[in-house]
């Protein structure tokens, strides 16, 4: 543990900026401090929790691929994973990830679990008597072979219910997605501005 932490810390001073310390205990002022600030909260994580190495470590060693909102599990990549901010008080928010299948067999998300909820849904919209409303996905996300699946505003969702706390903008929040083949795996979702439609703006 002692061992992985320091070897963490070495890189976060190796990939960060010399004025990204500061960056990164204040408030985000620029994208570019705010991707630095959250490659140290993986780097955190994985030198943390040597568990979930596969889950943050991986893609943390590699200064390219490094950004939260980004994992793998097995033969699926999640990429491009966010939290919509929501107003204070809320008692749900809704998330939003892209998922690849570069295996050849489908696999399927199947729920999530977040510190900050009470209960974490999948969802999609559907259009009853002229409504637009939100169900609970049967079955869960289903991504067939070779298949790319996003959730985006405006459709398919992740819905974080019972909110024991809201995702505040600028922050990054630790969901574990859980994959019927894959498995479980943990990533940090950035949190936008509240009511944004797309991350980042
Ligand atoms: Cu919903």
């Amino acid at each position: 543990m002692m061992m992985r932490a320091s070897l963490a810390a070495a890189l976060l001073a190796a990939l960060l900026p010399p004025t990204a310390d500061a960056a990164a205990t204040g408030p985000f002022a620029r994208p570019d401090t705010q991707r630095a600030a959250l490659v140290g909260v993986q780097l955190a994580q994985a030198g943390g929790r040597a568990d979930r190495a596969t889950a943050t470590g991986a893609p943390a060693m590699s200064a390219q691929g490094a950004s939260a909102g980004s994992a793998r599990a097995g033969d699926i990549a999640i990429e491009g994973a966010w939290v919509r901010g929501a107003p204070p008080g809320a008692s749900v928010a809704a998330g939003y990830l892209t998922l690849t299948n570069a295996g050849e067999a489908e696999d399927v998300l199947g729920g999530a679990e977040a510190d900050f909820a009470g209960r974490v849904e999948l969802h999609e919209m559907t259009m009853t008597d002229g409504m637009m409303r939100m169900a609970p996905i049967e079955g869960g996300v289903v991504v067939a072979p070779g298949a790319t699946v996003t959730l985006a505003p405006g459709g398919n969702h992740l819905m974080f219910m019972a909110l024991e706390r809201v995702p505040e903008p600028g922050e990054a929040v630790s969901v574990t997605l859980r994959f019927r083949d894959a498995g479980s795996v943990k990533l940090m979702l950035p949190v936008s501005a509240v009511g944004a439609r797309s991350f980042p703006q």
